[in-house]
């Protein structure tokens, strides 16, 4: 066992990209945004409006300022944020006990009952990270804008989930051309509160560390297919399970017709499939079960080729390195 894997084995420095060992060292890459959060493209819809781009600021503010076992700040949403939020609520929550799987329509109850999820209010983040990590030990930090897949698939290795705070412009509740609260909350959230479900996605963040650009382009694919855009088969129906479809009031019910086309989830081959990003999905991907889906990942990851094995212990919450015999 090699604790500093990382300064200990130099001549695969330069084979082996840097990754976190310890939840702490997260604090070493969660500022490296991709598109900083406050500098909005030209076709986005806040583009327009200094009030909504000085308020990014102030949410990319908190993100940058972030620390590992920090409490995340306690944001006093203006009535306009929870207006935009209550829409988006209300129109996805009547689509739920049809499309959702099991799962989900089992937790979102209890996230009613324990972080106030509802219509008013915009749940804390700080109060969705405490009940996490009471079901899972999923924890939240906040996040100013996109991360690589490589950042942010190291995060779910140790079950940190990098959300942001922010919610989209007004002009258009059911457009957003990036993720934002409602997605995070709404989409991701309830299911990192089932076990299975997290299991799997900290096997795929498990699978990323250290691993070759092309492995983490398959990573952020599997990622793509299954947590962002997966359905799942229960009881002769399908039902939805990925975030993308869970938060989107359009494409949930498309995913659910007979328009797309279905294939049984095999890591081997979704994690080679082309994707669009910006249009609903032409194929979606069928998991058997979430330990289905796990085992089949486990099975897939065992297959890249790494100069170590790697564990995850939980006690430490660092990842142990052991050399491959
Ligand atoms: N960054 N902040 C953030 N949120 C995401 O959901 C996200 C990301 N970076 C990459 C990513 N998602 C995925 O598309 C995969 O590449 C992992
Ligand atoms: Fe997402």
């Amino acid at each position: 066992l090699v604790q500093d894997w990382n300064t200990k084995n130099k001549q695969n420095k330069d084979s082996v990209p840097w990754f976190p060992q310890k939840i702490n060292d997260i604090d070493q890459f969660a500022n490296r945004i991709l598109s900083y959060g406050a500098e909005l493209d030209a076709d986005h819809p806040g583009f327009r409006d200094q009030t909504y781009r000085e308020r990014r600021k102030f949410f990319a503010d908190i993100a940058f300022n972030y620390k590992h076992g920090d409490k995340i700040p306690t944001i006093d949403y203006t009535p306009e944020e929870i207006a935009t939020w209550r829409t988006v609520y209300n129109e996805l929550t009547v689509l739920y006990p049809k499309y959702a799987c099991q799962e989900f329509n089992y937790i979102f109850p209890l996230l009613q009952q324990n972080c106030g999820f509802g219509p008013n209010k915009i749940p804390q983040l700080q109060d969705v990270s405490d009940f996490l990590k009471d079901c899972t030990g999923y924890t939240i930090r906040p996040v100013a804008g996109l991360l690589s897949s490589r950042d942010f698939l190291a995060g779910l290795a140790f079950r940190v989930f990098h959300s942001t705070q922010y919610i989209r412009h007004n002009s258009d509740p059911k457009y957003t051309p990036e993720p934002d609260i409602c997605h995070e909350l709404l989409g991701h959230v309830p299911l990192f509160a089932d076990v299975e479900f997290a299991q799997f996605s900290q096997e795929i963040g498990l699978a990323s560390l250290g691993a070759p650009d092309d492995i983490i382009e398959k990573l952020a694919t599997l990622y793509w297919f299954t947590i962002e855009f997966g359905i799942c088969q229960q009881d002769g129906q399908t039902k939805a399970y990925g975030a993308g479809l869970l938060s989107s009031f359009g494409e949930l019910q498309y995913a659910l017709s007979d328009k797309p086309e279905i294939v049984a989830f095999d890591p081997a081959v979704t994690c080679v499939t082309k994707y669009p990003i910006t249009e609903y999905q032409p194929k979606y991907f069928l998991a058997e079960s979430f330990a289905s889906a796990k085992n089949k990942l486990k099975s897939w990851a065992a297959t890249i080729n790494r100069p170590f094995q790697i564990r995850y212990n939980a006690y430490t919450q660092r990842v142990e390195i052991l050399d491959k015999v």
